[in-house]
This record gives structure tokens, C-alpha cells and sequence, in this order.
């Protein structure tokens, strides 16, 4: 274990820190060690994993269109796009959807859009276009998408960023309204903060969001790449608000836990500002793309994962708030994806992290405090009870020890 440790280290950036467990093997919430030492996922690689590791009818899919035809670029029209995109606007509500393959990129691809949307309709002047942003927000790691965060560590050293972003307070649908000028081109929130530590906005955030951007003729776009595909108990966390976002960028789970998938959806009237040569990607909705895409959107609609989301978050979030001990200040989320605050005057939350781990449960800390626990949406109530009396277990331990 150690050598495949060094290695690692050895050879690769030190741009993470791991924690010291060597997986080799996953199916659907479980995924097993290199001493065959199995694990429940509850952290399903920050949401991708949402129909679980190598769900079997993905995996068919997969290899299937990997033996007929994988790669071909752009450049040509391939069988698989169109139906891909049409039933990713079919289930978002949007009328077009430009493919990339990371979230960073679908929400590059959501700023280009709001800036040339701004000076070609809107008739801002050029080069004056600007976005808003919230506090705390994480949309990804390029330069213009750290330049967008109020993180200091994500900046640091990478400047000089490009100008016309906005920083706002996050729930504050007030602080949106001050921000706004003849120049503002886009608002874009994730409509529950991941990294942040699973920040939930006041109840109508979103919607009052909605109202002022529209007011404004202000573009509200909407990061999904975390919150989308189910993970909240509907298929877009917007939805829970009637909120009908002006683009939409998803990713994670749309890639079904095989591949980097990830789009940006939006209006024709956003989309259409995009001409040949302005956008594009080597690899975005490539055929194996776009059959995974695909697939993955059908499984979460015909094994019911969306309702199960909802079901199952409310009772896990209902489940911990029931464990009695001082360690926890507080539970909060949305469907299957859920922060367990830890009070920081005993533990970290990375400390609570390695002792679950230890008692078979992947989970992962954001911030210093907040315990991420967002399952594969195939967990049965079965594994999650079990999994919340081990969280209870490590906790009775932990505070044991602090007298
Ligand atoms: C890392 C967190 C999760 C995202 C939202 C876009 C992206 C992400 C709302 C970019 C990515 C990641 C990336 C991962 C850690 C992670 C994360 F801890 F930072 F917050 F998921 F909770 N929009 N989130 O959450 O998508 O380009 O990575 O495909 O290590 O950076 P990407």
C-alpha cells in the first residue's frame, strides 16, 4: 500500500490530499480496497457517481458504442448527438444545449454565452459586460473561474484574472438588485453552495433571483453541475423554487460515473449567439458521450432515482438529526445531499472522515467543519440506516475520548 502511496506522490502534482485508502473495485454503492476491505461510497466522487460505480445497464451502454464508433470530433454529424441533446433539453426545459465535458467548462461555455448574449442582443457597449457572482461560490479551477471566488487558497498565485465579475453575498436576493447596472449581463448561483459546505439560501432565494433578473433583463444561470441530475429529490434543485433558469450547466452525473460529461443549456435566443468557430471542444458530445449522456438520463428517470433522492434524503437528514451528541451543531441539504456539521471546538471534520473511513464508509470534509454525504442515489434504506449508526458509533467514540 505504501509503494502505491510513494508512487503517486512521487510522480504527481501534490494538488490533493487523499485520504489513505487504495481503491480498486466499485458496484453501485460499495467500492472495495486493495486488501478486499469493502466501503459504502458516500461521497459518489462529489456527485458523479449517482447511479452507482459501473451500474451495469451504463456500462452495456458504454461498451457497446466503443466497439461501433467513440471519437470523431465536430467536425462531422454522428447518430448519437441530436437524441442525446434533445432529450437533455426534453427533461431541463430548454430549447438548446451546447456539450462540453467537465463543469468547468459548461460553465466557460455559460460565460461566453452571457457576454456575447450582452453585447449582440442586450447592446451592452463592448468589453463592459458584467456577471455577478456570490460569496463562496466554487463553479470550477480555470483562471476566469477562480477569478470568480472569494476562496483565497483557489486565487492565490494565479492572477491576473479577467475583469467584469461582481461578488455578491450568497441568499441575499436584495444584494442581487444593488449589483445590477445597465451593463450586467449574467447572475450565476448554484442553487445550493457544495463547496461552500452544503449551503441551503433562504426558502424563494432562487425565485426572488429570478423576478430581478428578469425585471433587469438579466440572464440567470443556474450551476447544476452538483445539484442536477436528481441529486436534490428533482431533477434540477431549481425546480423546487418553479424556477425556469436562462441557462443551465450540468455535468457530474450526467457522464452516469463513466465519463466527463457536461453541458450548457439555454434559450434560442442565448444559444443562437453562438456561430461556427466561436466554441467548441476536441471531445465535447462525442458518440461515447453522448450515448453514456443519454443513458444516464434514462436510468435516473426509469429506476425512479429522482423520487428516491427525495425519499431517502429526508430520511437520512432525519435519521442524523436524531443522534444525540454535542459533535453536531447542525444537519442541513436538500434530497441526497447532505452537510453533518461538526463542532470544531472537539473535532475537524476530516478527523470524523478518517474514522468512518476506518469503519468502512467513504465520506469527505469541506471546509474544516461540514461532513459531505451525498450517496449514489441507488442506496437502498437498509445500507443508509446502517451507515447513520455508524456515524453515530464514531461519534459516541470521538466524544468518549474528549474527556
Ligand atoms: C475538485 C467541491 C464538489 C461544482 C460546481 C462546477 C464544478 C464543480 C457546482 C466544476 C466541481 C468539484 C471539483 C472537485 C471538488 C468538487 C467539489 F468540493 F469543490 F465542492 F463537488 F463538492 N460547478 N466540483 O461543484 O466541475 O470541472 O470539476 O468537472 O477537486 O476540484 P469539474
Amino acid at each position: 500500500m505504501q509503494a502505491i502511496f510513494d508512487c503517486e506522490n512521487n510522480y504527481g502534482a501534490h494538488n490533493y490530499e487523499p485520504l489513505p485508502v487504495v481503491l480498486v473495485r466499485g458496484e453501485g454503492v460499495s467500492v472495495w480496497d486493495d486488501q478486499g476491505n469493502r466501503y459504502i461510497d458516500m461521497m459518489s466522487a462529489y456527485s458523479a457517481v449517482s447511479h452507482g460505480h459501473c451500474h451495469p445497464k451504463l456500462v452495456n451502454a458504454l461498451t457497446h458504442q466503443a466497439k461501433q464508433l467513440a471519437i470523431v470530433s465536430r467536425a462531422f454529424y454522428t447518430d448519437k448527438l441530436g437524441q442525446f441533446l434533445q432529450k437533455l433539453c426534453a427533461v431541463s426545459g430548454q430549447d438548446r444545449a451546447l456539450p462540453m465535458n467537465t463543469g468547468a467548462e459548461a460553465v466557460e461555455t455559460a460565460l461566453k454565452a452571457a457576454r456575447k448574449w450582452a453585447y449582440t442582443v442586450k447592446k451592452v457597449p463592448e468589453n463592459k459586460a458584467e456577471i455577478v457572482c456570490c460569496e463562496g461560490n466554487f463553479h470550477g479551477r480555470t483562471i476566469a473561474i477562480v477569478g470568480m471566488s472569494s476562496e483565497a487558497q483557489y486565487r492565490y498565485g494565479f492572477g491576473p484574472f479577467p475583469e467584469g465579475f461582481i461578488t455578491i453575498p450568497y441568499g441575499d436576493a436584495n444584494a442581487l438588485r444593488k449589483a445590477i447596472t445597465a451593463n450586467t449581463a449574467a447572475f450565476i448561483v448554484e442553487p445550493i453552495q457544495g463547496e461552500a459546505g452544503i449551503i441551503v439560501p433562504p426558502k424563494g432565494y432562487l425565485k426572488q433571483c429570478e423576478e430581478i433578473c428578469r425585471e433587469n433583463n438579466v440572464l440567470l444561470l443556474c450551476d447544476e453541475v452538483q445539484t442536477g441530475m436528481g441529486r436534490t429529490g428533482k431533477f434540477l434543485a431549481s425546480d423546487h423554487d418553479h424556477v425556469k433558469p436562462d441557462g443551465i450547466m450540468l455535468g457530474k452525473a450526467l457522464g452516469g460515473g463513466l465519463l466527463p460529461v457536461s453541458a450548457f443549456l439555454s434559450r434560442h435566443d442565448v444559444m443562437n449567439v453562438f456561430t461556427p468557430g466561436d466554441h467548441g471542444s476536441t471531445f465535447g458530445g462525442n458518440p461515447l458521450a453522448a450515448t453514456i449522456g443519454l443513458a444516464a438520463i434514462d436510468v435516473l428517470f426509469n429506476e425512479n432515482l429522482i423520487a428516491q433522492a427525495a425519499e431517502l434524503g429526508d430520511h437520512l437528514q432525519s435519521e442524523l438529526r436524531q443522534i444525540n451528541s454535542p459533535l453536531i451543531t447542525e444537519v442541513r441539504g436538500k434530497g441526497l445531499m447532505v452537510g453533518l456539521v461538526i463542532n470544531p471546538a472537539y473535532y475537524s471534520a476530516r478527523d470524523i472522515c478518517l474514522r468512518l473511513l476506518k469503519l468502512g464508509v467513504l465520506s469527505k470534509e469541506t471546509h474544516e467543519t461540514v461532513v459531505r454525504l451525498a450517496p449514489p442515489l441507488v442506496i437502498t434504506k437498509q445500507q443508509l440506516d446502517s451507515v447513520v449508526a455508524t456515524i453515530a458509533k464514531v461519534l459516541t467514540a470521538a466524544e468518549a475520548e474528549t474527556v
